[in-house]
């Protein structure tokens, strides 16, 4: 299958001719081709959207939000389909992608259908005057995805992007294209005014670069790799776009000597493995306080090694492949490190699978002890299925093990002491922390990192003032 560009409601070739297989991670094998997109191709589709903003933002927000229910229907009615295409093309569970995946897809758009409507201009009286605070549109975004939950955030950034007004160009990870492609048919069946969405599929030093350098886009909304955040922000910056970034994470979960076992174990095991483990939430370092150190770890290992790895086809698989052979690549130079910093590897190696899944990109999920917290495997973000595990006796040595990294995203506490855990939490230097649970997600609440994680904030009320101008009109009373 040879995928193509949605530009100004139509679907079209690219230009330069260039393309890149599509690989299934459980296999190997080629399943379709992506273009790789150049600045041509990022140039129309920005022009379409320029060219379609202004009727579109002109709309009022009742009817945007009809559109936004109307796309949620339509992902609705394909939902199976998103599941085992999401599956497919990153090699995770199909339970999961069904769970999370779709599930969120379409729950993006309904709830922010709900958002944009019951939002309101706001008024600030003064002795003398009034003001009115509306939120107009910004005009043209560009909303760059990854890999790793390709349609949960796609839809996560264009459901509040349209629904207050703008037009955007979507370019989604070029690894994992297909349910890109699936919203865009939806898009074109829903009937969507043409320009309003438009999709250039492509790499980054290819069509990303050339999107957020892009001189008529207005916001750039990024999420991937610290490396790549800080790119994108060097090319957004002299143009003084709107930027939000969400960047990666190395989150750790903290288990208290009075939390409730059994759930703390099942909890801190999804946490560091959902996905492969390659969620920028997942708790991938996890410290333990000395009490229950030998018990949890005994226990956790048990969990961790009682986990189904292999066809994400099957229902019953906890865990798939990883994205691609390179990122394999990676997590194993990890591995290596771990051995040369003294860590032991207490469990991990490699799954023993039959065809056709012999030639996918595996790794058992690995457990590791004995690392110093200063180490960089237990310092950066690895991405994989990969935990360390650290022990230690007064909270305020867990806080200052949790904060000691460049990154300040995630984080979680387990406890049977809910005031203790929110102090704990109050004191973790990151955007979000769960007290005994994790990725635990009210789409109201804030979401986005601090130091190296990113910049800003989105859910709720927070994409809608992301992606619209507050504007104030003060009247003089006569
Ligand atoms: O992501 P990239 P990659 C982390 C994780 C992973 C690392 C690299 O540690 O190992 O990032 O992953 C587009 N201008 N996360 O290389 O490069 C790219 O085409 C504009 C954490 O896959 O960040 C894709 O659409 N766009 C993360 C998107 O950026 C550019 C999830 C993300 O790709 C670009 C994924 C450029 N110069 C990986 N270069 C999370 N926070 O959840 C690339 N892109």
């Amino acid at each position: 299958m040879d995928l193509m560009n949605y530009i100004g409601g139509k679907f079209e070739g690219h230009s330069g001719g260039k393309w890149l297989d599509v690989k299934e991670p459980a296999t190997g094998n080629v399943f379709a081709r992506v273009p790789l997109s150049n600045s041509t191709d990022v140039d129309s589709a920005v022009r379409a959207a320029r060219e379609a903003q202004p009727e579109w933002g002109g709309l009022g927000s009742n009817e945007r939000a009809r559109w936004l229910d109307s796309i949620a229907d339509g992902l609705e009615s394909r939902y199976e389909e998103i599941a085992s295409l999401e599956s497919r093309d990153t090699g995770k569970p199909i339970s999961l992608a069904r769970a999370v995946d779709a599930y969120r897809s379409v729950a993006n758009f309904r709830f922010f259908a709900g958002e944009i409507r019951s939002h309101e201009e706001e008024v600030f009286e003064m002795s003398d005057a009034t003001n009115f605070v509306s939120y107009r549109p910004v005009g043209v975004g560009a909303l760059i995805t990854p890999w790793n939950l390709p349609l949960y955030l796609l839809s996560w950034k264009v459901a509040p992007a349209i629904g207050m007004g703008n037009t955007v160009v979507c370019k989604p990870s070029e690894l994992t294209p297909m349910t890109a492609n699936l919203l865009m048919e939806v898009i074109d069946e829903v009937g969507l005014p043409e320009g309003v969405v438009n999709l250039v599929h492509g790499d980054g030093l290819g069509a990303g670069s050339s999107l957020v350098s892009h001189g008529d886009v207005d916001l750039v909304s990024f999420t991937g790799g610290t490396s790549t955040g800080s790119e994108v922000a060097k090319a957004a910056a002299p143009q003084f776009k709107k930027i939000s970034l969400e960047l990666g994470g190395k989150n750790s979960s903290i288990v208290l000597d009075d939390c409730e076992i059994d759930s703390t174990v099942k909890g801190v095991v999804r946490s560091g493995f959902l996905n492969q483990g390659q969620v920028c939430l997942c708790g991938s370092r996890v410290l333990v306080q000395d009490g229950i150190y030998d018990e949890f770890v005994e226990r956790f290992i048990e969990e961790v090694e009682s986990m189904k790895i292999g066809d994400p086809s099957d229902e019953e698989t906890d865990l798939g492949a990883l994205i691609s052979a390179e990122h394999l690549t990676k997590v194993e130079g990890y591995i290596e490190l771990a051995k040369e910093e003294g860590g032991t590897i207490v469990t991990g190696g490699y799954p023993c699978l039959p065809e056709p899944l012999a030639n996918g990109n595996w790794i058992a999920p690995t457990v590791i002890t004995g690392l110093s917290v200063d180490s960089r495997c237990s310092t950066e973000e690895i991405f994989g299925p990969v935990v360390s595990v650290h022990r230690f006796s007064e909270d305020s040595e867990a806080i200052g093990i949790a904060n000691n990294t460049r990154y300040g995203l995630a984080g979680s506490v387990w406890t049977g002491d809910i005031e203790r855990g929110r102090r704990i939490a109050d004191s973790i230097h990151t955007g979000m922390v769960w007290v005994n649970t994790w990725l635990h997600r009210d789409l109201r609440a804030p979401f986005g990192g601090v130091k190296d994680s990113g910049v800003g904030r989105e859910g709720g009320k927070w994409s809608l003032g992301f992606f619209s101008e507050a504007t104030n009109v003060c009247v003089k009373h006569d």
